[in-house]
């Protein structure tokens, strides 16, 4: 007997979902990235001709090529996801984003495009592909790379790192977290919680570079982040097509719901905490460092924030489906206009 095929919501198969042959080296935390978008993208029954793959430059920045072939794909330069994102996301609502970006591309020279996302809560979900070296030019550190972090040449790391989730809280991005491309559960969670989210993502996963970053002395290695992980939630993900009902004992678990009625279970392993509180995940994540720990899950959720569209009164029709009728003034306006300013 034929083995029944697997369809999702909209009734595609998970074939429909996957890239091309991945380029990058075995074992490249990337491309264990790239399978979990993959299954949350088919899980979750999002249109793959509705979402807009956005890189900049790296090795992360190609992993786009490698999953959802029917979806629209724009590699721009380096650093300069952001600006090209929030244009297209302007120009097109009805797009889901999705931007893959590298440590390097994020907080070296895409630093100051990063910094303008975060504040603006566009409709977004940018990932960094964090693995502390620029990987496509041969393992210099990046501006993520742990103090004291040695490279394989045995260089010494002597400047502190950008924590990019501190950075995105700060700024005003709306939901941030942090995984580990090891963590398979963790991270297919929180990409699902982060498609049905409304407003900026930013997720930093720790992604380790097999061929210049997971040596000895290394602080983004698979070694490394299995000894230091320190998660700080059992993170769970229930879709609103789901009527899933899950069972916690009382007060250990804090529920989000999300704009499409998902929700999202935030089960506390150690003491109370609050997603919702920005001060609490800045100075969590500060005591993190201090004591040597890589904290990982959603530090910081906010759904109440209106996004960037609803702050520019954006019309429901996208910009670029309205006829020149209405986007382009006639005539006797302009002429009004130049009257005006005479
Ligand atoms: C304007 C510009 N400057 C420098 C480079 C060289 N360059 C290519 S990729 C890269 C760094 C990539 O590092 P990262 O974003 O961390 O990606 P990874 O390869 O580690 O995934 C650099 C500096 C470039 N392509 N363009
Ligand atoms: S060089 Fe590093 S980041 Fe690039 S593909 Fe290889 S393992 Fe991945
Ligand atoms: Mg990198």
């Amino acid at each position: 007997m034929a083995t029944p095929v697997r369809i999702n919501r909209i009734g595609l198969e998970p074939q429909v979902y996957k890239g091309g042959k991945t380029t990058l080296c075995a074992g490249c935390g990337h491309n264990a990235i790239s399978e979990r978008i993959i299954d949350a993208m088919y899980e979750m029954g999002v249109p793959p001709e509705r979402v807009i793959k956005m890189s900049g430059i790296g090795c992360s920045s190609k992993s786009p090529a490698y999953f959802m072939n029917r979806s629209h794909s724009f590699n721009s330069v380096h650093g300069r996801m952001p600006s090209v994102t929030t244009g297209a996301v302007l120009a097109n609502r009805n797009l889901i984003a999705l931007g893959v970006s590298g440590d390097g591309d994020t907080a070296s020279i895409g630093v100051g495009q990063f910094v303008h996302l975060m504040r603006r809560n566009l409709p977004v979900i940018y990932i960094i592909e964090d693995n502390g070296v620029y990987g496509l030019t041969k393992g210099q550190f990046s501006a993520t790379a742990d103090l004291g972090s040695k490279l394989k040449t045995g260089v010494l790391n002597d400047l502190p790192p950008i924590d990019t989730c501190e950075m995105a809280i700060t700024l005003g991005a709306t939901f941030v977290g942090r995984s580990f491309s090891g963590d398979k559960k963790q991270l297919q969670a929180m990409m699902k919680a982060a498609i049905a989210h409304n407003g900026t993502v930013m997720l930093d996963i720790v992604s380790p570079c097999v061929t210049f970053n997971d040596h000895e002395g290394s602080t983004k290695s698979y070694k490394y982040m299995k000894d230091h992980e320190e998660p700080l939630q059992e993170v769970s993900f229930v879709p609103h097509f789901e009527d899933i009902t899950v069972e916690y004992e009382e007060g250990t678990t804090t529920e989000v719901t999300m704009h499409d009625g998902s929700k999202l279970m935030l089960r506390k392993l150690e003491e109370d905490y609050d997603p919702s509180n920005k001060i609490e995940a800045i100075h969590r994540l500060i005591q993190s460092h201090v004591k040597g720990e890589v904290l990982t899950g959603v530090f910081y959720v906010n759904t109440k924030t209106p996004t960037f569209l609803d702050l520019l009164n954006m019309t429901d029709q996208p910009l670029a489906t309205l006829p020149e009728s209405v986007t382009r003034p006639g005539r006797e306006v302009l002429e009004q206009v130049m009257e005006e300013l005479r």
